[in-house]
This record gives C-alpha cells, structure tokens and sequence, in this order.
C-alpha cells in the first residue's frame, strides 16, 4: 500500500485514449504525443487510476467541431492525410484559404496553414485526423462531465490546444479543444473562467471569445524578443501584451487578461504573479465553472521555454485554482522535455484527487529509457530545481509588481 486514496468530497474523472499517443508529428517537431503515454504511465504506476473515473474518449463529430471552426476547415481536416493532401489543395472550396507566398518563408504553406514541408509548425502527418477528433473528443467528453454534475474536476491531458484559430492551424494546434469545452460549458453557466499557464500566449482562446463578456481569459506568457541575438524575433505568437484587453468598442472589452512576462522568471516571482492575479480575478469575476490549460512548457528545461518554473510551482497553480472551488477542466498544452511534463501532469493528476506523492520517484515507475537521453535531471526526483536554461534572472519583481496594479 502506498497510501493512494480516492478523494472525499469530491469527483475527478479521467479522459483519454492511447490512439492519440502514439502519433507522429515528425522526427524533429517538438510536439511529442507519446509524453502522454509517459505520463499514463507514470499515474499508473502510483495507482492514481483508482481515484477517478477512468474514461477512453471517441472521436468528436465533425458537427461538434463545427460549433467553432469553419465547416470547410473542418471538412478539410476530417479528410487531410499526407496522401490525400496535394488532391485537396487543388479542390477549389479549399483554395481560397492558401496564405500568399512571402519572399523569405523558409517552409511552403498549404491551405489553413497546414504544410507537407519539413520544418511546418503546423505539419499534415499519417493519421492525424483521427489524432485530432480524437483529442478534442476527450476534451468534449470532459466538459459534459462537468455540465452534467457527475465530475467536479474533469482532466484531459492531450487537450489545451489554445492556439487554433476558427480557419486556421496554428502552433502545433487544428482544433481548438478549449473554446469548443467553453462553448460547451456556457449552456449551463453564465460565466466561464479560463486561465492559461502554458509559457505560450493563449491566442486562439482570447481571440474566439474577444466580444463575450461570458468568458474571462487570463494569460500568462512569455512575452517580448526572442533573445539579445536577434532583436526582431519575437517569442511566439508575439500577442498579450498587458494592453490586450479584449476588442475594444465591444462589450467583451475588459474580459482579457494579459501577463506578459520576461525569460528566467522563477518560482517565487510566478507563484506571486498567479494568486494575486487570478485571486483578484476569481474574486470580481465570481466564474460558475473554470477552465485551466496547464502547458508544462513553463517548467525550466523546457526545450522551446524560457522560464525556471519547478514542478512544484507549477502544481501549486493548480492546487490554488482547485481549491477556489468551482468546477474545473484540466487541460493539457504545451510542454517539450517530455520525462518533465509526465512528472508535472502526474503530480497534477495527484493534486486533483488530494493524494501526495513521494519527492522520489521510485526505480521500478521510471517509464522509458529513451526519456531520460540528452540533458541533466533524469534522476527519478518528481519536484527538484531543473538545470535552470540560461534565461536567468532577467525578470524583475518591480515590473511584475507593477503587472499585478496595471490589471487591477
Ligand atoms: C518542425 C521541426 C517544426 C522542428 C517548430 C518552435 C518545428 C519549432 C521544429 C518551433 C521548432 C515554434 C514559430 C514559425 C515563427 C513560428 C501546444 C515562422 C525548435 C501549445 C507553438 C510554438 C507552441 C510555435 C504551442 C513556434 C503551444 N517554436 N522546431 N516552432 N516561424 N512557431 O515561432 O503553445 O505550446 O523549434
Ligand atoms: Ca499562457
Ligand atoms: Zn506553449
């Protein structure tokens, strides 16, 4: 016996399906599913299986989808395979949505952003439609558990994909799971709390959502230039500023939030940021329900991140919206070291059942030899201080603190 219990009080159902795991955005893209199967593992392996409701999704429909997207963006996406892609291009419903080509653009891009060249953000690959109403059917089937009362914390670890827009791909995300869950959600409840700790701007959430007061989205990214090295690239996607409030002249103005932040912000300056914040907003706000996207691609070590968060901190996040109260979908995001983010979404998945676990991990739960190739920390520690990445220490606690009056 370890001492793993089923939570009193409350109920957490689980949402996922191996399919989507064992997908294959390319060699070399940083998008990984299979740290998802690392992370089962890892639940699996402490027990956490007996304290939810363990529930395989189906596919969404293409009608659910639609709910959002564009119908033809859809179709093409219900249809999009490396095989059948050069075909569909050439279909005139879809021609319309190639992006002009600019002189300079190292990748070819097809319609909605979608491209068959190496090095596409947002790449077509074998099976990824299934991939896709796959993870969005997890995502659906979550939201309804919460509607319907019969979990109070509904948890998707393949889900969060925030940048998707309504006919377009962006940034390893098709579908946007989130604002088709919000959508979903606002049936019952009159006012929806999403909250976004993945390192990246949540664009495609704000952007669907700019002229609806009933939703309140809240980010927290790494905002400004790349690095000293080149001036004009911008950390990806470049919005969230703190003046993006919502579209202005609209009665959705002043139901954004923005947390632009520097590189290297650590634990402390992150955890302070977050509960006033989001303690400012829950307050004034009063949300019926909240969604929290909880992108580990904001733990230090990250490979596309910049900030030093621990495992521990970015927990804390979740324990602190958690125990506000409400119900709560737990999505996943971003997140590019992937032995870091099956430790962060396993510790989370603990979190949310009210189960502790031990700060080691024990030998025989250590789930792929491949996990732990490459850089530092493979050493079976669940919370510990990641190699920091060389993004130290350029945040400063006057420009937060003054981040924290800005949104009052
Ligand atoms: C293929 C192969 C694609 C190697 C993409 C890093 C790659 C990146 C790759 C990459 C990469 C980005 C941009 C592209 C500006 C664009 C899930 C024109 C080593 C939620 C999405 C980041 C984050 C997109 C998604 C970003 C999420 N960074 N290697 N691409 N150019 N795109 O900067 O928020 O985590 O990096
Ligand atoms: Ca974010
Ligand atoms: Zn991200």
């Amino acid at each position: 016996e370890n001492g793993i219990t089923r939570p009193k009080g409350h109920k957490v159902t689980y949402h996922y399906n191996s399919t989507v795991e064992d997908m294959h955005f390319g060699k070399t893209h940083p998008m990984k599913p299979w740290r998802l199967t690392l992370a089962k593992h890892l639940i699996l392996g402490y027990g956490l299986q007996h304290t939810m409701d363990t529930h395989e999704a189906v596919a969404a429909g293409k009608d659910q989808v639609s709910r959002f997207h564009d119908p033809h963006y859809v179709e093409f996406l219900s249809q999009v395979s490396p095989t059948t892609f050069d075909e569909l291009c050439r279909d005139p419903r879809f021609a319309k949505a190639i992006p002009p080509k600019h002189p300079g653009d190292n990748v070819d891009l097809g319609p909605y952003n979608l491209s068959t060249s190496p090095g596409a953000d947002c790449p077509v690959f074998a099976d990824m439609s299934t991939y896709l109403f796959l993870y969005t059917g997890a995502t659906l089937a979550a939201a309804r558990q919460l509607v319907s009362d019969t979990s109070d914390i509904a948890i998707n670890w393949s889900g969060g994909l925030h940048h998707a827009h309504k006919a377009e791909a962006s940034g390893f995300c098709y579908i946007n799971d989130i604002v088709l869950a919000i959508l979903e959600m606002l049936k019952r409840w009159p006012r929806v709390l999403y909250i976004d700790i993945d390192v990246h701007h949540g664009d495609g959430v704000e952007e669907a959502f700019q002229r609806e007061p009933r939703v309140m989205t809240l980010s927290f990214h790494r905002y400004g230039t790349y690095d000293e090295s080149q001036p004009g690239h911008k950390f990806f996607p470049g919005t969230g500023d703190v003046s993006d409030r919502g579209l202005r002249g609209t009665i959705g103005e002043h139901f954004a939030l923005n947390v632009p932040i520097g590189a290297g912000i650590d634990d402390r300056q992150y955890g302070g940021l977050f509960e006033a914040i989001v303690g400012r907003a829950f307050e004034a706000y009063k949300p019926s329900a909240i969604v929290l996207q909880c992108g580990a691609d904001s733990l230090g070590g990250d490979r596309l991140g910049q900030f030093n968060l621990n495992i521990k901190q970015h927990g804390e996040c979740i324990a602190f919206v958690k125990a506000l109260g409400v119900p709560l979908l737990l999505l996943g995001g971003g997140g590019y070291t992937a032995r870091n983010v099956a430790r962060a979404w396993c510790h989370e998945t603990a979190l949310a059942t009210d189960n502790t676990l031990p700060p080691n991990i024990p030998m025989d739960l250590i789930p792929e030899p491949r996990a732990f190739q490459g850089h530092g920390n493979g050493n079976g520690q669940l919370y510990p201080a990641f190699p920091p990445n060389k993004h130290i220490n350029e945040c400063k606690d006057d420009q937060l603190e003054m981040m924290v009056k800005k949104l009052d």
